[in-house]
């Protein structure tokens, strides 16, 4: 049967079909919808993990437990998710194992773009790399063979373009895979350095191996035509080049490490010109220069930065843009906010006011750097907020202590805040953290997570208590504050920065998108009362706007939050009667 898929929903749909028993994973835009897609399949255990190390070493658990597993993450996952990564490689597996992960070119929705094809290369594992929903799930199911047959992880790369596109994909019937046989073997998975100067060995035979594979298995495949230029590219490069150039000669890589040589060599030879089409990193390109073979295009041509397009490919080989729809260069940007009602929005405009040094993370909440609230001072990655503060107030002081605090959100705090909090109890620091909890995992979406009390197939689960979890590790002032009271949210900053010992101010409210969360009726303006005085704009409400010299609410956008009606000292803003 034929049927239209994301490419993420076709990567659940391989696991499906592959066999695969176990997934873990932790949300991240572009790879999110995996275990999403995933969590449906009653044949399939699959669980959200607190981050990406943790589903890493899960699923590398479950596949020497003998069953084909897997997990998922975005670009930087794979950062946190690095050290079980590089000794795994040397491990080897034994049910099959396939390490997902989606990278952002572009930046839709990241810190940073990396290009994880690095860490194929660094920690020696295979990488396979699809182009369209089709290859997602026969690569999918590809990757499991081949990491059973090499004994290897096989890193399962996509795009938010791949990732996030739908197109057609050929289902199939899932084949059971038994449970391999679980036998104790501790030369091959206990890595201490005697075993491990053995296994190294039997790394690089396996990448000689691999490379033989990339040679001949028509994974990657020439494709002939016009020989005056010839292509070499991967993924959803693919695409834009066919569209832009139907007739092209092309090599298309399905497997971006081990990358062939041999091939690539004949392939050069059978074209007049070559020219290399990758995002972001020369990778390819570095392959072939280092083999000595002839680039005649690579990245002077489309440059290190963001992702490319068919109109930036036809720019670049001098063809002008296309009559393509480009949405990336066509499409007016649209400035995120934070929602109407959304809990976090009284909490920047507080710290804001109190004009406090705000040691940011990465959730809904990191929006509180933009204006009007502009309430955040840094933001690095998942978990920086916490340790981040307790760098900055260990040199500048107590008295830094007293005008600074880290905010967080539940789901980050459970990813990697709470070790955080650890450094400053354990080193005698007295920062004050603000755990942002909005009950779920809202920035990608509305994952459950250890806090919300249900699991990933949306079972109910116990949930970690973060004001218990918080006194565990020894904060002895924790207390919990609505941010939608203004006036206790101020009092309580304001004593948790004078005490001279750690703080936690978990600040509870749940996202107001959740379905359980009951709307109020919108507010209005008496715009006999209303004085113009902007106050109620100051906390960047997008249900507020102005004309005439008075303020107006959408009603359209507005949930009755009532946080506007504690800005304004004119009593202008009011509840409808009866309501
Ligand atoms: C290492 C890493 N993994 C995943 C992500 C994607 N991501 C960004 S914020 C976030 C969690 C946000 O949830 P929470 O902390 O509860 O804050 P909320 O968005 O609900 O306010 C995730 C998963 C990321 N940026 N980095
Ligand atoms: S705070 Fe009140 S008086 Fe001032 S603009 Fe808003 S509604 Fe009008
Ligand atoms: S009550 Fe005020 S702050 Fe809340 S959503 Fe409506 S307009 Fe925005």
């Amino acid at each position: 049967m034929k049927t239209l898929l994301l490419g993420n929903e076709a990567v659940a749909r391989g696991l499906y079909e592959a066999g695969c028993r176990f997934v873990s994973a932790y949300p991240g835009t572009p790879s999110t919808e995996i275990a999403e897609a995933v969590a449906k399949y009653d044949e399939i255990y699959a669980e959200w993990a607190p981050n990406e190390k943790v589903a890493a070493e899960a699923a590398i658990g479950a596949s020497i437990g003998g069953a084909r597993s897997f997990c998922a993450m975005k670009h930087v996952g794979l950062n946190v998710a690095a050290d079980p990564l590089f000794t795994v490689s040397y491990t080897g597996v034994n049910g099959g194992l396939v390490i997902a992960v989606a990278d952002d070119q572009g930046m839709h929705s990241s810190q940073n773009e990396q290009d994880s094809r690095h860490y194929a290369i660094f920690s020696k594992v295979p990488m396979l790399e699809p182009s369209d929903s089709a290859e997602c799930l026969e690569y999918t199911k590809l990757a499991f063979d081949l990491s059973e047959e090499y004994d290897t992880p096989v890193i399962f790369r996509t795009s938010t373009r791949v990732a996030h596109s739908q197109s057609i994909v050929e289902l199939s019937d899932r084949v059971e895979h038994e449970l391999k046989p679980y036998q104790k073997n501790p030369a091959k998975y206990v890595m201490m350095p005697g075993n491990a100067k053995n296994r190294h060995p039997v790394v690089e035979a396996r990448t000689q191996k691999l490379i033989e594979y990339a040679e001949t298995s028509g994974i990657n495949r020439i494709e002939m035509g016009d020989t005056s230029v010839g292509f070499i590219t991967a993924g959803i490069c693919y695409e834009y080049l066919r569209e832009c150039f139907p007739n092209a000669s092309v090599l298309k890589l399905g497997m971006v490490n081990p990358l062939p040589v041999d091939l690539i060599r004949s392939f050069a030879s059978s074209v007049d010109k070559l020219i290399v089409i990758e995002e972001l990193d020369p990778i390819i390109e570095t392959h072939l220069r280092a083999n000595g073979i002839r680039v005649d295009g690579g990245k002077e041509l489309f440059g290190l930065c963001g992702e490319l397009s068919q109109n930036k490919i036809r720019a670049a080989l001098g063809g002008g843009t296309a009559p393509f729809i480009d949405f990336g260069e066509t499409v007016p940007p649209r400035p995120p906010t934070l929602c109407p009602g959304c809990p976090h929005r009284g909490t920047f405009y507080t710290l804001g006011k109190l004009g406090l040094m705000v040691s940011g993370d990465i959730g809904c909440y990191t929006l509180g750097s933009l204006p009007p609230l502009q309430a955040v001072d840094t933001t690095v990655c998942m978990g920086a907020s916490i340790s981040g503060l307790h760098g900055f107030n260990t040199v500048r002081g107590s008295e830094s202590a007293k005008k600074s605090v880290a905010v967080i959100g539940d789901s980050t705090f459970m990813h990697s805040g709470i070790t955080g909090l650890i450094d400053i109890v354990y080193n005698k620091g007295i920062s004050t953290v603000l755990i942002l909890d909005n009950s779920i995992t809202g920035m990608t979406g509305h994952q459950n997570n250890p806090t919300t009390g249900k699991t990933l197939k949306g079972e109910p689960a116990p949930a970690v208590s973060i004001e218990k979890l918080c006194e565990a590790v020894g904060v002895k002032r924790v207390r919990v504050v609505d941010p939608y009271a203004l006036d206790d949210l101020k009092a309580a900053l304001l004593e948790e920065l004078e005490a001279e010992e750690p703080s936690v101010i978990i600040l509870r409210r749940p996202c107001i998108l959740l379905p359980e969360v009951k709307i109020a009726p919108a507010l209005y303006i008496d715009h006999e009362k209303c004085k113009g005085c902007r106050q109620c704009m100051t906390i960047g409400c997008p249900s507020i706007s102005f004309a005439d010299k008075k303020a107006t609410i959408d009603p359209t956008l507005c949930v009755g939050c009532e946080l506007c009606t504690q800005m304004c000292k004119f009593e202008a803003i009011l509840k409808r009667e009866g309501k």
